[in-house]
């Protein structure tokens, strides 16, 4: 019985989604080798449907480190997004006038191609399709992760572990539960979405309405991305295309939804809605990244954006680990990432509990949520507190 194969590397990084491979990407600009280990196929990582639209400093970053063409090319900039609250004027979350920066449509799904292309052409190494992956002595200074690719067994030999695989990943399960602790909220709806081959709106709006809550979003001239709030035990099944166009024009004002273009779905599916943090966002060798550690609700479009900081911060740490001998950033990571990751926390909370329907909410919370809403709307600091969270606050020097 031969042994493993042997591999040697500066940083593994277990999961390719946009946080392992943007890490892998970043550390290569900085001359440090990684190895990529991606439990799903290429095919489909790429076929999956998931974010939008992103904060300016996920934008700039993306273009500092020469992924920007084809979204300035492709991507629909935006000075914010709209609130659409039924019997309430159309309120725009406007970060241009109140943060002087924009926002930009530009889906997930074609930024984990643009650094698939990139990695490929420098040369990144990625094990997709890598089964079983396992961190060991990760409080040692000997760390290693070991897989099977194709019917082999691997062993990879690294200075650090970044865990980048998700809210179902292995890495946040390898930190003792006599270390980590989490904090959950879990709420009691899912978004139902669609992507149809349909011109979108020009906006991106969120819809609040008795009904339920529902956004109307893009991901090209072409192609809408389109959301409505329903129960957990909603089966995408239940929802013809019919039924679906149906309720969600129903809950915009008429105008709005007279401009909704119609068409038949390419892609129907349901997520669930969840905050959840875990710290620490390390644990000696390994340094989680992204949904590894933290999960927002959609409504505040954060999620794509937080794994984007977390990776600006993780990288910045390894080179100054690497180039200095200086581990100040890899020894505050965590404390840092986290005040990011719990600002988003709370807006995405915040925006959640505003902009969707409580079945259980008594009647006086839902006088305050309706106060709230019109307190919004009358006062010039509460917009702009909420347009300077909405388009990102700055990544921490
Ligand atoms: P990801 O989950 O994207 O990537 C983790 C990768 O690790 C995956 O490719 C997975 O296959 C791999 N992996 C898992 N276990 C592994 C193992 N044991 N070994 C090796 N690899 C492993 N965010 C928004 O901002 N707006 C949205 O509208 C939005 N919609 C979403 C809808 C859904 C259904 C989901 C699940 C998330 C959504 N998100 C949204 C959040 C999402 O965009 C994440 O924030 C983003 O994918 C985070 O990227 P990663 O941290 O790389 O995690
Ligand atoms: C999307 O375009 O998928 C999108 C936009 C805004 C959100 C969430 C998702 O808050």
């Amino acid at each position: 019985m031969t042994g493993p194969n042997r591999l040697r590397t500066q940083v593994a990084i277990v999961g390719g989604g946009p946080a392992g491979l943007l890490l892998s990407h970043m550390l290569h600009m900085a001359g440090i080798d990684s190895i990529v280990l991606e439990r799903q196929s290429k095919a489909h990582v790429l076929a999956r449907i998931r974010a939008g639209v992103l904060e300016h400093g996920t934008v700039q970053l993306l273009r500092d480190v020469g992924l920007g063409a084809r979204m300035d090319r492709d991507g629909h900039p935006h000075d914010g997004t709209f609130i659409a609250w039924q019997n309430r004027p159309l309120f725009l979350i406007d970060t241009k006038k109140h943060a002087g920066e924009r926002m930009m449509a530009y889906g997930q799904t074609a930024i984990t191609e643009d650094l698939y292309r990139a990695r490929e052409a420098t040369g990144g190494i990625i094990f997709d399709q890598a089964a079983n992956v396992t961190l060991t002595a990760l409080d040692t200074d000997a760390p290693s992760v070991s897989f099977e690719h194709v019917d082999k067994s691997y062993s990879i030999k690294c200075d650090f572990v970044a865990g980048c695989d998700g809210f179902h990943g292995v890495s946040r399960q390898s930190i003792p539960g006599s270390i980590i602790r989490t904090f959950e909220r879990v709420y009691p709806f899912g978004w139902l979405g669609i992507m149809s081959e349909t011109p979108p709106l020009a906006d991106i709006i969120y819809a609040r309405h008795e009904r339920g809550f529902a956004l109307a979003s893009q991901r090209s001239p072409t192609l809408s991305r389109y959301y409505i709030q329903c129960p957990l035990d909603t089966q995408a099944a239940a929802w013809p295309d019919a039924r679906f166009w149906s309720e969600l024009k129903a809950r915009f004002p008429a105008d709005i939804a007279d401009k909704i273009a119609t068409g038949p779905s390419i892609e129907k599916s349901i997520a669930p809605l969840r905050s959840f943090v875990a710290e620490p966002m390390c644990y000696g060798a390994l340094f989680l990244a992204g949904d590894a550690a933290h999960i927002v609700p959609p409504t505040g479009a954060k999620g794509l954006n937080l794994a984007v900081s977390d990776v600006f911060y993780l990288q910045r740490a390894f080179v100054r680990h690497y180039r200095k001998g200086d581990d100040r950033y890899l020894d505050g990571y965590s404390a840092m990432a986290l005040r990011r990751v719990w600002g988003a926390e709370r807006l995405s909370w915040w925006l959640t509990r505003l902009l969707h329907v409580f079945s259980e909410r008594e009647d006086f919370d839902a006088r305050v949520t309706q106060d709230e809403f019109d307190f919004l709307l009358r006062s010039e600091a509460a917009q702009a507190a909420l347009a300077q969270q909405y388009v990102g606050l700055p990544f921490e020097d």
